[in-house]
């Protein structure tokens, strides 16, 4: 479709008058921020509180063999005080956070004041000191979705721990790997994490991960359920040690460039790495992308359904609401439990302003029809989000006329763990909407589209390429986790002097960005990211395996779905029930987010004859594109390709 056919939408005026920032604001602020990011910055760091003010704005260096990411960095502040303490005088009894628990017909929803907020995170920021937690010391934090979540990661923030947050659907085995990462001396748990009806056993899961972790690592414990655990000489009892904690602990002083959080993220190759987010320049930088992109204004209420343990939820849930004085939402449940009206449901009780989900989500909504949605009360919407994949236009058309009812412009905003918080986005007030456009780059983002095989800048609109960024933005990662080296090659070396997304993107005639898709091995499933070589390592850790190579398909509700393509050793055969088999030991070893959707028996793997896997072949015919297979003159054995289209999976 071209520029001129495409439908687009204006703001409307009322969406303009309120806006922090209409079309002309957009424009001349984001020229400001490229000519002059010192100046610019400069200006908006002060959004948050300094205890000692920065000189220095922007230290950056893409260049290679010299990677290197400051801002604010000679600046002191600390991010638990400037979420909390400096809302005290003027809204301490303004709900910080709104908790909604999974099943609403036993329990209440929880409003939490700004001052209830400080002392609950004052009070655990007394108990990780109590453990023995001091500043850089690192906190794994594998919690359900409740306000303890957000006062853990607080409380870290207050004393200059590092968090790490491993999402509560992750396997014991994940978890030891990630505790083991960072050396952590301390993992926050809860007894059960239920969602949806169902209950998953997280102490359990701890004391499993532990067993192959130092036995120094102690291990907190929330009592979520009540339910019954069992208990080990490491586990201290939160509830407990809450009783007994003063409910005032003095902010540590921490520098900009001091590490906040850890959140470990699946790439191409290997194990996931631990990105790493300082202080400074990510709360500006998600404290800005949260008021400008949601036009949030003071007394709005904002919810973002995503769980804190991805990067999603540490921005838009936790860091940028919180640090701007906002009500947040955390939402412990599932869009479809107890049934599919869920979202709209909690949308009406609490008069939510902002929305923002992820296309996974409102796909499945709206297969579920209409009705669940004109039974609320959603008068009170003012913007929609989406995040995670691109959406596709059907999806968008039916949020933006169903759950908007024509009235809320929708905001597609790209990034990643990596930049932080949003990079391409429209804004609300600005931005004439194209549905699955990511649009516009942010304040400061210089979003460029290279030549693949050239790696040269490709000028001009109507154009397509690889995303790159040919500066540095203040919410930026700063490294890997114990390898900056790895850093450097990820994200630096490919494209040099550019820091590569992993993104394909086209530039439409008129300027506006689309993502296309990840270029790598990464798979986008649900809107949780995912390396195929994780699946494919742990299917071949199984006895019965000799080789796996995963791919993603076009998935209805999925977004991309896992393929697997399994070789067994040769004594095996296959059958359903080693499938099966197949299927749980990939849930425990990664997590449920990881299971293969279709698993297909493969005698042997397309191979060049220096026996690399030739992946373009199989994600052709996992897609059932295998009319366009194109050379396979190069692979050592051309006859595997016609057994693996002859027995390829249903995808339906
Ligand atoms: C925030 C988050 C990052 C990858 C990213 C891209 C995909 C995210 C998108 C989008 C198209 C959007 N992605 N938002 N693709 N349109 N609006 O999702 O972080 O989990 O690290 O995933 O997700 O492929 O590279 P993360």
């Amino acid at each position: 479709m071209n520029a001129q056919t495409q439908p687009s939408f204006p703001p409307s005026e009322d969406t303009v008058s309120r806006a922090h920032i209409d079309a002309r604001g957009y424009a001349d602020m984001y020229a400001a921020s490229i000519s002059d990011p010192d100046g610019f910055w400069a200006e908006h760091g002060k959004r948050v509180d300094w205890i000692k003010p920065f000189s220095k704005v922007k230290n950056t260096s893409f260049e290679p063999g010299n990677i290197d990411i400051q801002w604010f960095e000679d600046g002191t502040l600390n991010v638990s005080a400037n979420c909390i303490d400096r809302h005290l005088e003027t809204r301490g009894d303004q709900t910080a956070i709104i908790w909604e628990p999974d099943d609403p017909s036993t329990q209440d929803a929880k409003h939490i004041t700004y001052r209830e907020l400080h002392s609950s995170v004052c009070k655990m920021a007394n108990v990780l000191e109590e453990l023995g937690i001091r500043k850089g010391d690192r906190v794994v934090i594998y919690l359900p979705m409740i306000p303890e979540a957000a006062y853990a990661m607080l409380a870290c923030a207050r004393i200059g721990a590092i968090h790490s947050i491993v999402f509560a659907g992750f396997s014991p085995d994940a978890l030891g790997a990630r505790v083991n990462g960072c050396d952590a001396k301390l993992v926050i748990t809860a007894d059960y994490a239920p969602r949806g009806g169902r209950e998953t056993p997280l102490k359990s899961n701890t004391d499993a991960a532990l067993l192959h972790c130092k036995d120094s690592v102690k291990c907190l414990v929330v009592k979520r359920t009540g339910g019954q655990t069992t208990w080990t000489d490491r586990d201290y009892d939160y509830g407990e040690m809450m009783l007994e904690a003063s409910d005032y602990c003095a902010p540590a002083e921490m520098s900009a460039e001091d590490p906040l959080f850890i959140l470990y993220t699946s790439g191409s190759t290997g194990q996931p790495k631990g990105v790493v987010h300082t202080s400074g320049g990510y709360l500006v930088y998600a404290a800005m992308t949260h008021e400008y992109v949601f036009d949030y204004h003071d007394g709005d209420v904002f919810w973002c359904t995503a769980d804190v343990g991805w990067v999603t939820g540490h921005s838009y849930i936790v860091y940028g609401p919180l640090a701007n004085g906002a009500t947040t939402i955390m939402f412990e449940g599932v869009p479809t439990y107890p049934d599919a009206g869920r979202f709209w449901e909690v949308c009406a009780k609490h008069k939510v302003n902002q929305f923002y989900t992820a296309p996974t989500a409102i796909r499945a909504l709206m297969g579920a029809g209409n009705d669940w949605v004109e039974k609320h009360d959603l008068s009170n919407l003012r913007l929609l989000g989406s995040v995670g994949e691109p959406i596709n236009p059907e999806a968008w058309t039916w949020y933006n006329d169903v759950v908007g009812k024509g009235n809320c412009p929708i905001v597609d905003t790209f990034w990643q763990t990596e930049t932080g918080g949003h990079m391409l986005t429209p804004l609300p007030g600005a931005t004439t909407l194209k549905p699955g456009a990511a649009q516009q780059p942010f304040f400061g983002v210089q979003p460029v589209v290279l030549d693949p095989q050239s790696g040269v800048e490709i000028d001009g609109n109507g154009i397509e390429g690889v995303l790159c960024m040919r500066d540095s933005w203040p919410g930026q990662m700063r490294t890997v986790w114990g390898d900056h080296e790895r850093f450097e090659k990820t994200y630096f070396s490919d494209y040099k002097g550019y820091y590569f997304s992993g993104d394909g993107c086209r530039r439409d005639e008129d300027g506006d960005y689309w993502i296309t898709g990840r270029v790598d091995d990464v798979i986008n499933v649900s809107g949780h990211r995912m390396g195929t070589a994780e699946v494919e390592s742990a299917l071949v850790a199984h006895a019965k395996v000799a080789e796996a190579a995963v791919v993603g398909y076009p998935h209805d509700v999925k977004g991309q779905g896992i393929y697997a393509y399994v070789t067994l050793m040769g004594s095996e055969a296959p059958s359903d029930e080693l499938r099966k088999e197949l299927e749980v030991w990939v849930r425990t070893e990664i997590g449920p987010i990881a299971k293969p959707d279709l698993i297909q028996w493969a005698p042997g793997l397309p191979k060049t004859r220096s026996g690399k896997i030739m992946r373009r072949i199989l994600r052709k015919i996992a897609e059932d594109d295998f009319g366009s297979l194109g050379d396979t003159s190069t692979l050592a054995d051309p006859s595997v390709v016609d057994d693996l289209i002859d027995n390829r999976m249903n995808r339906r």
